[in-house]
């Protein structure tokens, strides 16, 4: 499905990037064209999404502008569950060529499908997103994220691919192997949780290898939340240009919208993904501008439609324009999601928050966990950081000096004070995709 506007000149960028400079009234013009189209296509065709706008009395033929959209009814990931695992396909087995699932925390995956066209639109949404990090044919590119029932995998492969790069499927996991391809590859551009690439910085540290002074020029990160901080991190200690990359399997997957190279917020890749921020609490749709939760609409996919999802992730439309000149619109970077946030002694608090403390206050790696326990009724909140072996001394007043510095930067970002625990090097768990920041143990001590 080719969105290129004929007469629409990108000059200087990737043709795949045409579609990301489609005047603003024209764009509003496809949206609503399309959003009709996936509203009829869900009536037809799901007996949930039926029900829901019945229920909500809402009738297609009254469906004329976009403002329109504030009647129709929300989806949330508790509809995939429910109907597991095809109760939301759109499209017969036939018609169906793919199946993705994301693990969720408890009980069983949410399941997601695609039609030829759906995998044709993905892989022109991640081209546009490699594109808009500058990426071409000529990179090389490792491919690190996890391949298999996860999105990331498969998703950044055909993209690279579909760009004309060349793509090394290394998958997650083997790090000192992947250092060797790296670098016996050339590799030019990598693609993989930010949280992982951290551990590949590491250990390319212990293997002596400086990634410096190897090609590898860009790292488009993404699946998890990071911070501007892990960004500095990343692109002082391996010597790349960081950036950040989103997207959900529930709406297709990675390369729902992409940072620039701008690197100011991520570009919506708006002709397929039409968002909306709402304030989660009265559930109203909010300004551009303000902060509230992401809902987005898939507006050409087939399989599966999504009307109005809500992602839980929190962030805001950005207002300014990007000096990019993309006229699609960016939202902020996704720090937090409303359902990440744990609350200790009556405040709420993000791993993020945590996070950018750590890092404000030392530099060191950003390996780190949260435990939450309880005793006696009360909660407690254990930061452990890990220490790199530069850090770590073996007089207790450095080593006392240091906890209490990291103590008083988390309190001044959160107003409460936080047990730090100072870990040795490597002592806290790696992940190959994404890692595990907040371990709560309160359901068991009670
Ligand atoms: O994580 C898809 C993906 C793969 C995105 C590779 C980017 C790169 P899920 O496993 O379904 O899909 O998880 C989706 O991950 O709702 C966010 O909470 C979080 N997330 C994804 N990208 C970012 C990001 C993939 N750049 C959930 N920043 C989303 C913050 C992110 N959070």
């Amino acid at each position: 499905m080719s969105t290129v506007i004929k007469g629409v000149p990108a000059p200087g960028y990737n043709p795949v990037s045409a579609s990301d400079y489609i005047p603003l009234e024209k764009m509003r013009e496809i949206q609503l064209e399309r959003f009709i189209k996936v509203v009829k296509n869900a009536y037809e065709n799901v007996p949930l999404y039926r029900q829901r706008l019945d229920e909500a009395d809402f009738d297609i033929h009254s469906f004329k502008s976009l403002d329109d959209v504030k009647r129709l009814p929300f989806t949330v990931k508790a509809d995939l569950r429910d109907t597991y695992p095809y109760g939301l396909f759109a499209r017969p087995f036939k018609d169906i060529v793919r199946l993705h699932a994301s693990s969720g925390t408890t009980g069983k995956p949410i399941v997601v499908a695609y039609t030829k066209e759906d995998l044709a639109v993905w892989q022109q949404t991640m081209c546009r997103s490699l594109a808009a990090v500058g990426m071409s044919k000529e990179d090389i590119v490792q491919n690190s994220y996890g391949y298999g029932l996860f999105t990331g995998g498969l998703g950044a492969h055909y993209g690279a691919e579909g760009l004309g790069a060349t793509v090394i499927p290394t998958s997650g996991g083997n790090t000192a192997r992947q250092l060797m391809l790296m670098r016996d590859f050339g590799v030019t551009a990598i693609t993989c949780t930010p949280s992982y690439f951290i551990h590949l910085i590491d250990e390319a540290g212990k293997m002596g290898i400086d990634l410096r002074s190897l090609p590898i020029r860009r790292g488009v990160f993404g699946a998890e939340p990071w911070t501007e901080g892990m960004r500095r991190y990343i692109e002082e200690a391996a010597g790349i240009k960081a950036f950040d990359i989103y997207g959900l399997s529930e709406i297709t997957g990675p390369g729902v919208g992409c940072e620039c190279e701008c690197q100011n917020g991520l570009h919506i890749f708006e002709d397929h993904y039409y968002p909306e921020i709402i304030d989660p609490e009265t559930l109203e749709v909010l300004p551009d501008g303000e902060e509230g939760e992401l809902v987005l609409t898939t507006l050409s996919k087939e399989a599966i439609p999504m009307i109005r999802y809500r992602t839980r992730d929190i962030t805001s439309i950005m207002t300014e324009k990007c000096p990019c000149g993309r006229t699609i619109r960016k939202i902020a970077r996704i720090g937090r999601r409303s359902d990440d946030m744990f609350i200790i002694r009556g405040v709420n608090v993000f791993p993020s928050q945590i996070e950018t403390a750590i890092l404000n206050a030392e530099k060191c790696l950003p390996n780190y966990q949260i435990v939450l326990t309880r005793t006696k009724g009360l909660d407690n909140m254990e930061v452990q950081i890990e220490l790199t072996p530069e850090m770590f001394s073996d007089k207790v007043s450095a080593m006392e000096d240091l906890n209490i510095k990291f103590s008083k930067a988390i309190e001044k970002i959160i107003n409460i004070r936080a047990a730090v625990r100072l870990m040795p090097p490597n002592s806290i768990p790696r992940s190959e995709g994404k890692a595990k920041r907040v371990v709560d143990k309160r359901e068991l001590d009670k």
